[in-house]
Order: structure tokens, then sequence, then C-alpha cells
């Protein structure tokens, strides 16, 4: 499937202040660090302070749902791209790493309600792993932090809740926490 996303280019309303994370998986890491530039690039040119940018990584795409989770579930990021390359060998195992990173990424934004997107690219070929990241099929971490930006958009939209309060909001309503004002 070749093809750009269209630049969203919708701002958080929340502005510089809100906090993005970039998961990195570092198998193939010379293409993933071409996918994270073009996701901090992304977050920027959308207006987040560089100081608002955090980029944490991990050993492979399969671990980037559980990092995700982590990061989501700390109530400090309005959302988060996940950036991977996973690559053809010669066994299957990349079918079950790919689908694995996929459906964990897609459980972890559900599962937290904060957008949580999806930056991997699952190539036959080292070459066209790098079209993706940079080259003449666009950049993946560019448009997975752009859909993060649009998807934070989206629920401030719909939500007086902050992107950053959400997830403890959520989770202390569904243990029964209310905030008592004196
Ligand atoms: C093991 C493995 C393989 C074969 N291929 C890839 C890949 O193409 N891209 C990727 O990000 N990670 C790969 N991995 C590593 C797994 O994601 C994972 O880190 C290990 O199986 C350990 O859990």
């Amino acid at each position: 499937m070749a093809g750009r996303a269209p630049a969203p280019r919708l701002r958080p309303r929340s502005g510089p202040n809100a906090r993005f994370g970039v998961v990195a998986a570092r198998f193939n890491e010379p293409i993933v660090k071409k996918l994270v530039d073009g996701a901090v690039a992304a977050f920027t040119a959308g207006g987040v302070g560089a100081g608002a940018i955090d980029v944490r990584w991990v050993p492979g795409s399969f671990e980037l749902p559980l990092a995700a989770h982590h990061l989501a579930l700390s109530g400090r990021y309005a959302g988060i791209a996940c950036v991977g390359v996973v690559i053809r060998g010669e066994t299957p195992h990349f079918e079950h790493v790919a689908r694995e990173a996929a459906a964990g990424i897609r459980s972890v934004a559900l599962a937290t309600g904060i957008p949580v997107t999806f930056g991997l690219i699952t190539a036959l070929t080292e070459e066209q792993a790098w079209a993706r990241a940079g080259g003449d099929v666009g950049n993946r971490g560019a448009e997975a932090a752009d859909a993060a930006l649009e998807m934070v958009h989206f629920l401030e939209a719909r939500t007086s809740v902050r992107p950053d309060r959400r997830t403890r909001t959520a989770r202390r309503s569904r243990i029964g926490v209310r905030d008592h004002k004196r």
C-alpha cells in the first residue's frame, strides 16, 4: 500500500504546553532514526515546544505497545507516536511482530483514550523501507505525529478535560474518586 497521508495541520488548542511522546523501536535503527526525525519535525511544525517532545527507545516493534501503554498511563502525554521498521525476513516471524505491534498500539489507544498512532513501516525490502522514511513515499514517522496532533485536536473539541489529564480523570472516575472542593 503506497501513498502519502494528507497533511492535517490541525493544532491542539492546548498549544505548546501539551507534551508528546515518540516511542521508537531500535530494530533497523538507521531507518527508524529517520522516522524519529520526521515525527519530531512534524510535532514541532504543529506547534509543540521543543522541550515538550520525549523520545523513548525500545528493543523492537513488538515492545512498542507496552512502552506506549506505560507512557499513556503516566498522564503526562497528550499523544504518542510509535515508530518502527519491520522488514520481511526469511521466516514468517516479521508477520507476528508487525501484527502484534499494530494490534497492541490500537489497544493502547482504545484502553487509555490517549491518541497513540501507528508510524510503523512494514516493507518487503530495505529499499521500500527507506522510501517511506523520508524518501519518495513520505515519512511514516511524520505522518504518525500529524495523526496524533489531529486526534488530540479532535478529542479536545469534544471534551473539556485537558488531554494530559484525560487518563487520570478516566481512571479516577472508574474507581469512584471525586475531587472535593473546599
Ligand atoms: C525479532 C525481530 C525480527 C525478526 N524482525 C524485526 C523487525 O523487522 N522489526 C522490529 O522492529 N523488530 C523485529 N524483531 C524484534 C522484535 O520486535 C522483538 O524486539 C523481539 O522479538 C524481542 O521481543
